[in-house]
């Protein structure tokens, strides 16, 4: 039994090796011979997952007892990546693990390789909830991360003559090993129908909210182990199923096909994520989703709330609820809902409760992208939540008009509803009315909110608003991508303290100048840059020069990002070597990923533009490889860590002001990439902690944007004064990239010249020149060596260790709870 018991949790070697044929055979049914890399996978997930569940069970327990305050991170989105290598790193047995598959005669990346991503987001928000989980453990605060267990995960890309072709993301065919469901955690939520008084016993009126549809909400959790702690938090994700009890209604009466039909619709709700950027976002099943999940979790934790503390007046001291974006920022009507109508709260103590309990972090600026609902489709769906939204509505204006006398402009402007056509919640006032904290997510970023977007909420509640930076985890990012870079560092600083306390990084400058150092970081980098070549070459079929410049620009497409100011520079190099064939220039590889929103016409335009510049170049025999341009498809997080390694070169040039903080850029610097960028989100405080000598920065500030969008901006003009530019512009009007057809890219070179709201063409001068002075700089390979060392030794702020504690310390007010190894 002693034995069985080790084999299962043991972290010896050889436990490994028992535990993993163990569950080879137990769970997998299968034998060496004949187990497929998929079994191998599954086998080494469970192995591991064994030995994460010791430490959940305990951490679960403690918790409880500790009557712990817990922070509830409620986002519509989770892009945890790829679940083994990460946990093993944190358990701290990667080299044994490594060992015992060797020993096993096993290829390990090749099991790594194996495992489906979850692709539960669109990108930097849904990062970012992975990575705050992580630090959330590592630093040992009690927390759950509340969202949906979508079937269906952000689409896969594939690439089919330069266009892109959405893929459908079946993650869960081959089975989850990380997740256990939790059958009888379930709860009914509800759509639909219409409210009604009645009085209860003691005679008070009361309303009653009589459903249409009621679908269950059954939890499916996923442990989230801290690095080097015996902390374990839960991500809870919620799957809709059929509400036994309301389809049995029809059964009863004996249409067993509309039961079926229920139950299937039922389903409907957590089957797809929804891409971002869609032109017609506005639809009802999103809606039904976010009220699916919020109210899930909100019935979640007031069951909690009953299970260890008790009564419901001290639940904003037990949890403290993050919205991550307004996407559940139902959670502020739905808890005030439950509170009044189901557990007899009035007005005043249900409102006192909720907005000490609600915080809202803020991701865009962008108008387009700020969430409205037409009332018409929140009554039909949530006919309860719209009166509540009202009565906030109602006690809120009344608290503005008080304040400013006679500003019945202002009062339109701050309203919950906007009346101006047809009639919509702003579910950014909602969020910012219910919560006791709002903040946006880089300095620059937490001004403009201040500044423009919530100015009136500032000028009404200034304490409300703060600035949390965002940070990435250095674990998932470092540790597990660039493990050759991590050992360097480890070896260099003479302890691998810096992998929990990120600032350690700032050992390394000591060392910046030795050219010891110098070689083995040059070898790093080669060495990864190789490794990407490699797979690119495998994926795409071009061939990249390890000796170039890795020039990356990996993110969503989107206009406000300038993919497309990156292919101007491009077109520009492109020029020059057909101009001049034997010029010096310094090789380089461009190298783009990322995915547009299938509906998002102009970005998927772009991506075709990459690939059809790519064609071009790559093919030309007179440019002879000097620059090379590629687009890695699907990229995701997986596929991330083959690039980030291999990076020289950062691309974060967003217009200045659009960019809210981005997070890709904190991963490139953190491996040693320099960053080109504007003045934009994190950009700004990266440049200041890196320094300025240590970063080429271009293109107008926020400030000046502003100010050449009052003035009026007319691209046309810069279009007809630089010749260059004009160039660039009929190149691809020519039909060069298009087998002749001048009309192809039509529709996005007008929109440069005509009316570009992202002003590529106001940046493009600063760019290119700012380009050269990247190639200059790139010749002389010690100081950019040192640059690049410089700019990882002071890249600490830029862990998701630090924004947590931020946020525990400024925003949360909670306490770490150490669970011992
Ligand atoms: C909303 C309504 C309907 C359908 C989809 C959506 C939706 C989904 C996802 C809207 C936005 C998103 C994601 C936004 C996002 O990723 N924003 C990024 O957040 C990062 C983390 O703070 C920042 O670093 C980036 O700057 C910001 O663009």
């Amino acid at each position: 039994d002693v034995d069985r018991e080790r084999t299962r949790t043991g972290m010896s070697k050889t436990a490994l090796k028992q535990g993993f044929l163990d569950n080879l055979f137990y769970i997998q049914g299968r034998f060496r011979e004949v187990a497929t890399p998929h079994d191998l996978y599954m086998a080494a997930a469970y192995t591991t997952r064994d030995r994460i569940l010791e430490r959940w069970i305990k951490s679960a327990q403690r918790y409880k007892t500790n009557q712990s305050r817990t922070v509830c991170y409620l986002s519509a989105e989770f892009l945890p990546g790829p679940h083994l290598a990460n946990n093993l790193v944190n358990l701290g047995i990667v080299e044994t693990a490594t060992e015992a598959a060797h020993e096993l005669g096993l290829d390990f990346d090749a099991i790594i390789a194996e495992e489906a991503e979850p692709g539960l987001g669109n990108g930097g928000l849904g990062r970012l909830a992975a990575c705050f989980m992580d630090s959330l453990s590592t630093l040992q605060i009690p927390s759950i991360g509340y969202g949906i267990r979508y079937e269906f995960g952000i689409f896969d890309q594939t690439i089919e003559d330069g266009w892109q072709v959405e893929k459908s993301d079946n993650w869960l065919r081959n089975g989850n090993p990380w997740e256990i469901p939790r059958p009888k955690i379930r709860f009914p939520v509800l759509y639909g129908g219409y409210t009604e008084q009645y009085r209860d016993h003691d005679g008070r009126s009361r309303t009653r909210w009589v459903p249409a549809q009621i679908i269950d909400g059954v939890a499916y959790d996923t442990p989230i182990l801290g690095y080097g702690v015996g902390n374990v938090n839960l991500l809870r994700l919620w799957k809709a199923e059929a509400s036994e009890s309301f389809d049995f209604q029809a059964f009863n009466v004996g249409d067993y096909y509309g039961a079926v039909h229920a139950k299937i619709e039922a389903e409907t709700i957590s089957k797809v994520l929804y891409p971002n950027d869609e032109p017609e976002a506005g639809k009802e099943l999103r809606l039904k989703q976010q009220f699916f999940f919020v109210s899930c979790s909100i019935q979640d934790m007031i069951r909690l709330q009953f299970n260890t503390v008790g009564p419901l007046d001290s639940f904003a001291e037990k949890f403290v609820i993050q919205l991550n974006d307004t996407h559940p920022s139902l959670a502020i009507a739905e808890l005030m809902r439950l509170l009044m109508d189901e557990h007899d709260m009035d007005w005043d103590r249900a409102w006192d409760i909720t907005h000490r309990v609600f915080c809202y972090t803020n991701h865009t600026l962008l108008p387009e992208a700020l969430e409205t609902w037409s009332v018409s489709l929140f009554e039909r769906l949530l006919p309860r939540h719209l009166e509540i939204v009202y009565e906030i509505n109602r006690h809120f204006l009344d608290e503005v008009r008080v304040h400013f006398l006679g500003d019945e402009d202002r009062v339109r402007r701050m309203s919950l509803i906007a009346e101006d056509g047809e009639r919509r919640v702003r579910m950014a006032n909602l969020a910012v009315v219910g919560s006791r904290a709002v903040n946006g997510v880089a300095a620059l970023h937490s001004e403009l909110v201040k500044t423009t977007l919530f100015k009136d909420f500032h000028d009404f509640w200034p304490d409300r608003f703060h600035n949390v930076t965002n940070g990435v985890t250095p674990r998932r990012f470092m540790v597990v991508a660039n493990p050759r870079l991590s050992r360097l560092i480890s070896e260099t600083c003479g302890s691998d303290d810096w992998i929990r306390d990120l600032d350690r990084l700032r050992d390394l400058e000591a060392h910046a100048m030795d050219s010891g150092l110098h070689e083995r970081w040059h070898e790093v980098k080669i060495a990864a840059k190789r490794d990407l070549a490699a797979w690119l070459k495998h994926r795409t079929g071009v061939l990249l020069d390890p000796e170039a410049i890795f020039d990356v620009q990996a993110k969503r497409i989107h206009e406000y990002k300038r993919q497309h100011l990156n292919l101007l520079h491009i077109i520009r190099c492109y020029q020059r070597l057909k101009q001049s064939p034997n010029q010096d220039m310094v090789p380089r590889a461009f190298i783009f990923g990322g995915k547009a929103a299938p509906g998002y016409f102009m970005a998927k335009l772009i991506i075709k533009l990459i690939n059809a510049v790519a064609e071009v170049i790559n093919n030309d025999p007179q440019i002879n490889g000097f620059i090379r341009v590629v687009f890695m498809p699907d990229f995701n997080v997986k596929n991330g860590q083959h690039l980030y390694p291999a990076a020289n070169l950062s691309e974060q040039i967003s217009l200045a002001g659009k960019e809210a903080s981005g997070t890709g850029n904190m991963k490139f610097s953190m491996n040693g990439a320099l960053t080109i960028g504007t003045l934009d989100g994190a950009n700004v405080e990266i440049r200041e902690e890196v320094g300025k000598e240590n970063f080429f920065l271009f293109g107008m500030s926020a400030e000046e944007v502003s100010q050449r969008q009052r003035e009026g901006y007319h691209p046309w003009e810069h279009y007809a004064k630089d010749a260059e530019l004009k160039s660039d512009i009929d190149l691809i009007n020519s039909g060069l990239f298009s087998h002749g057809d001048t009309q192809l890219f039509r529709p996005l070179t007008d929109r440069l010249v005509n009316q570009d709201p992202f002003m590529v063409l106001a940046d493009y001068r600063a760019y290119i020149a700012c380009q050269d002075h990247v190639a200059e700089a790139y010749r002389d390979h010690r100081h950019w060596t040192r640059m690049s060392i410089l700019n990882v030794a002071r890249m600490g702020k830029f862990s998701s260790d630090r924004a947590i504690r931020e946020y525990a310390e400024h925003i949360w007010r909670t306490e770490p709870h150490p669970i011992d190894l």
